[in-house]
């Protein structure tokens, strides 16, 4: 995972330890590193936003800085060590809470086409099932593949599924599900939707329609870490609808990594998992450290 980024973040360190060492890092010295991690960074779909932010971060640590070659590689480590948590830092949240509470509560999956919505509504039915009642709505309507990959998962897991025909109203499929919810205690209802819009209705409005009708508690946009410097763009694209957190999937294929620094940072959510392939465990909780240790690893 990361590899690339991991590899700028190295040669930038490698690079300032030796500039530290030899003599006072001179301003314009910096600026010609840091125009060296900005490329580098940028190439890994990190977002402008992020490389302001650590070449920021970065310029105020180290300029003027003199220290002895003895500590000059810990001094560089520990600034991007610093300016890389702080990014990364986010409110922390695990929807086990929202299992706690009294009333059943309806999660939404939102994302666009191919980002792993049914996939990681999958992995995380199978991560919950072992100690709440869980329900699945078959929300996205616009593909009879859809609700069919969905039933496959349920059967697989042994959980219950709402459905309704292909080209219904997703809205009502998420709304049965909910009061099949209160009616039988179920804990929580995890809501799949459609990620294109139906030819006559704009997607946006189909999903205003299901938050209207239902008021999810919670909001969860997937992201596939493949899209690049797209992830930006698309967690932009769904900010009017309102999301509470993130899932970052396909990280086990996302060499470059910079999704996972930028999106956090960009939008103010926290991500919640990283999906890391195609089987039902294949879902990390999203720890802002660890990812910084991996990054920052020599
Ligand atoms: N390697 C990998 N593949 C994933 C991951 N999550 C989803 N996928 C795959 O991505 C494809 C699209 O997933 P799907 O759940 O159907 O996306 P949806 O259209 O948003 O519902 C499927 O082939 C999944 O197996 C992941 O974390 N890692
Ligand atoms: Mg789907």
């Amino acid at each position: 995972m990361f590899d690339q980024l991991k590899d700028s973040i190295k040669d930038f360190s490698d690079k300032a330890k030796s500039a530290v060492a030899e003599k006072e890092l001179e301003e314009e010295e910096l600026d010609e590193l840091l125009w060296d991690l900005e490329l580098s960074l940028l190439k890994n779909n990190v977002a402008e936003e992020v490389v302001d932010r650590l070449k920021k971060d970065l310029k105020e640590e180290l300029a003027g800085e003199k220290v002895s070659r003895r500590k000059a590689g810990e001094e560089v480590k520990k600034a991007l060590e610093k300016s890389v948590k702080d990014i990364l830092k986010q409110g922390k949240r695990d929807i086990r809470e929202l299992c706690e509470e009294e009333e059943p509560k309806t999660v939404l999956f939102m994302g666009f086409n191919g980002s792993g919505k049914t996939t990681t509504i999958a992995k995380v039915a199978s991560m919950l099932k072992e100690d709440y009642k869980v329900l699945l709505a078959a929300g996205d309507t616009f593909r009879s593949a859809a609700i069919d990959q969905l039933e496959e998962h349920a059967k697989n897991l042994d959980l219950k599924l709402i459905k309704h025909e292909y080209g219904a109203d997703s809205a009502a499929v998420i709304y049965d599900a909910k009061e099949h919810a209160e009616k039988k205690g179920y804990d929580m209802v995890l809501a799949d939707t459609a990620g294109r819009s139906h030819e006559d209705r704009n997607l946006m409005d189909e999903l205003e329609k299901i938050c209207r009708v239902n008021d999810p508690e919670y909001k969860i946009l997937v992201v596939d870490a493949l899209s690049g410097n797209d992830v930006v763009e698309q967690a932009e694209k769904y900010e009017e609808m309102g999301f509470d957190s993130i899932i970052l999937t396909k990280a086990d294929v996302d060499k470059k990594g910079g999704a996972a620094l930028s999106l956090g940072y960009v939008t103010g959510k926290p991500i919640l998992y990283l999906g890391t392939g195609q089987d039902y465990e294949d879902l990390d909780r999203f720890e802002p450290e660890k990812i910084a240790e991996q990054l920052l690893k020599d």
